[in-house]
């Protein structure tokens, strides 16, 4: 069903703890937390603790989560103290997912460039 939690994700074992990870802020239905493979100074991941394959799945199902997801990634940026950020939300291999639990990438800490690669 839409929003289970599915038994080989990768980000629902972040959610329930199965798979540590560095939780920078957590609400009722968001986590945050660094990613792994760090492509900027500050680059923390918003994910809803429910399992939708991407962002445009969670606005589909769920307006109010997709807004909860931007407020939290609002609220890492002005944690890290971030004048310029940019949210990202890469959706189909094509563009560069590789975890199909939807997630928003917080960037800064650096110049970014436009348009991006
Ligand atoms: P994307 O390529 O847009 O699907 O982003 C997935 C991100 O997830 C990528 O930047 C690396 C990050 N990532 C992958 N595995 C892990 C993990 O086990 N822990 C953390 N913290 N981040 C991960």
């Amino acid at each position: 069903m839409a929003g289970e939690p599915q038994a080989e994700c990768l980000f629902c074992k972040i959610v329930t703890g199965e798979v540590p990870a560095t939780v920078v802020r957590e609400s009722d239905t968001t986590v945050a937390f660094r990613d792994i493979n760090p492509q900027a100074p500050t680059h923390v991941l918003v994910i809803p603790k429910a399992h939708y394959p991407d962002a445009a799945a969670v606005a589909a199902a769920d307006p109010g989560l997709t807004a909860d997801v931007l407020r939290e990634a609002g609220a890492v940026a002005e944690e890290e103290k971030l004048d310029a950020y940019r949210i990202v939300f890469n959706t189909g291999s094509g563009a560069g997912q590789t975890v199909f639990h939807a997630h928003a990438h917080v960037l800064g800490g650096r110049g970014l460039n436009w348009p991006p690669g």
